[in-house]
């Protein structure tokens, strides 16, 4: 009865460490097929749009951090029940653990366009787990009782096998751990001049108003949305990127082949459709990279029927472009460089789409290695497929970055400030502020970068002791004014003002 404990840890104990063999065996062949992540992954993908906004809502950058550890809590409870079962029978424990295999095992069979060997970490998970069980377990039983003496279990043989276990679980998993960090490092590719530069930066509000956003958003302050819990490992040497279906003719780039291309150089607004009015998933860099049309051109898309650009990246996810928004003369780019370096692997090395004015998920396929003309009838992409909208602009907005929403500021002379986009809408041509519900105020403005791109801007204010509310609202260059309508994120970004909160005192 007393020991119902020690079999539940010894089937924690011995999946803990099949789980992290598993891991060091995907660290060395494929990271994204460490069993823990494959099931990840496969719950991403199966997770409804709504249940998925919400995850984004409420863990912002951190969703991927409380799936895997939700199922890591899942993993532990079915490991101590099979550790229990096998205490009445080992068969019991034996049979949980191998069925508990087979969840990452077919989810890695069912991830589209992963090779067969991705199941290799989750097997060797099982086979290391179940051997585990089955050692600790016969540590206990009556022939080794009877050999040391007939006293019982040895609890020192005990003790040492259970350390060695965990001992080998953390050095297999912290190995797995560096050799995936290593393999994803960033490495640095020497990129070419433009002869297409962008205009000189400007100076910037950055610290004039303390508390704004930084014109140009520091490469490693990037916001990251994807759908992937592992970076994926492309080595520039190898990489192409091709353009087929409804093609004059197939043709293959190498990333050498991109950098002999005119390389143009262009700031732009990057921002998420799952950005809500106020978020954070919104960056502005300078990007460097080939024009899509001279891309196509090469191909051939003259006579073309398609509506759509499919990119496809290195593991087979799916992004659709409108064909007509991405050539119709606005600087939509495979980008090789952002910020006057190669891509970092977070956002996309070695290439990516970057597409003025349209939300990321239909514009901005990082990992690209392909780009198939094809039509929305006859192909769906990733979001396509969970009723996200196909052809989706971003929406001008607009956010006060200080005073902070419930924040507390001194009373007397302070400033507003924020950052406003319209990306491919004439940029921003005016920004206005109301506080306490009264007049819209006209903002100053800092330095325009191009239609692209955001705008910074700042509102002197005398603050009197007291509650006060801040909202803003953009104007485009085309005469679209920042509607007060609220939508949510679905199925085509977000709308609405933000109104803040502060207290002065
Ligand atoms: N291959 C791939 N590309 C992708 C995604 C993805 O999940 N996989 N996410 C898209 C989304 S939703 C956005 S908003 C942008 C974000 O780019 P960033 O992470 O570089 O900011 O990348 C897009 N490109
Ligand atoms: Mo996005």
């Amino acid at each position: 009865m007393g020991n119902r404990p020690l079999y539940s840890g010894f089937g924690v104990l011995a999946v803990l460490v099949g789980v992290a063999a598993g891991h060091l065996v995907a660290a060395l062949t494929a990271p994204a097929s460490s069993p823990v992540l494959v099931v990840g992954s496969t719950v991403i993908d199966l997770t409804p749009t709504p249940l998925q906004e919400w995850a984004i809502k409420h863990f912002g950058v951190h969703d991927k951090t409380v799936l895997v550890g939700s199922v890591m809590v899942g993993v532990v409870v079915l490991a101590a029940v099979g550790g229990l079962l096998s205490r009445r029978r080992l068969g019991y424990g034996t049979g949980l653990l191998v069925g508990l295999v087979a969840i990452p095992v077919g989810a890695a069979l069912g991830r589209p366009g992963s090779p067969v060997s991705d199941v290799l970490p989750s097997v060797v998970a099982g086979v290391v787990g179940v051997g585990s069980l089955w050692w600790l377990w016969w540590l206990t039983s009556t022939r080794v009782r009877v050999r040391s003496g007939g006293t019982g279990p040895s609890r020192r043989g005990l003790l040492v096998a259970a350390g060695s276990l965990a001992a080998a679980g953390v050095v297999m998993g912290g190995a797995g751990r560096w050799i995936t960090s290593y393999r994803t490092r960033t490495t640095s590719v020497d990129l070419p001049a433009t002869t297409d530069p962008a205009p000189p930066f400007p100076r910037t509000l950055d610290d004039r108003v303390p508390g704004i956003t930084p014109l140009r958003t520091p490469t490693g302050d990037f916001y990251r949305v994807d759908t992937r819990l592992s970076l994926p490992i492309v080595d520039a040497g190898d990489w192409t990127l091709t353009i087929d279906g409804d093609v004059a003719r197939e043709v293959s780039f190498t990333f050498d082949d991109l950098l002999a291309m005119p390389l143009i150089e262009r700031d732009i607004t990057l921002t998420c459709v799952s950005n809500e009015v106020g978020g954070r998933y919104v960056g502005g860099a300078r990007w460097l990279g080939v024009r899509l049309t001279d891309l196509l051109e090469r191909a051939g898309i003259g006579d073309t029927s398609a509506d759509q650009i499919l990119s496809t990246d290195v593991d087979g996810m799916t992004i659709s472009t409108p064909l007509s928004v991405a050539t119709d003369g606005r600087d939509a780019m495979i980008a090789v460089g952002m910020n006057g370096r190669s891509l970092p692997r977070e956002h996309g090395f070695p290439a990516r789409m970057v597409v003025p004015g349209l939300y990321g998920f239909v514009g901005a396929c990082k990992w690209i290695t392909r780009m198939t003309l094809t039509t929305y009838a006859e192909q769906d992409a990733y979001w396509t497929d969970r009723d996200w909208a196909t052809d989706a602009p971003i929406k001008l907005s607009s956010r006060v970055d200080t005073p902070k929403p419930l924040s507390t500021v001194g009373p007397g002379r302070t400033v507003i400030g924020g950052i406003a986009w319209a990306q491919h809408q004439g940029g921003v041509e005016r920004v206005e502020v109301r506080v306490d519900g009264g007049d819209w105020q006209r903002a100053r403005l800092g330095p325009s970068l191009g239609a692209d791109y955001w705008r910074q801007w700042y509102l002197p204010w005398t603050a009197e002791t007291g509650r006060h509310t801040i909202a803003c609202r953009a104007i485009a260059g085309d005469g679209t004014v920042q509607t007060a309508d609220r939508a949510t994120p679905f199925p085509d970004g977000s709308s609405g003002i933000q109104e803040i909160v502060v207290n002065v005192g």
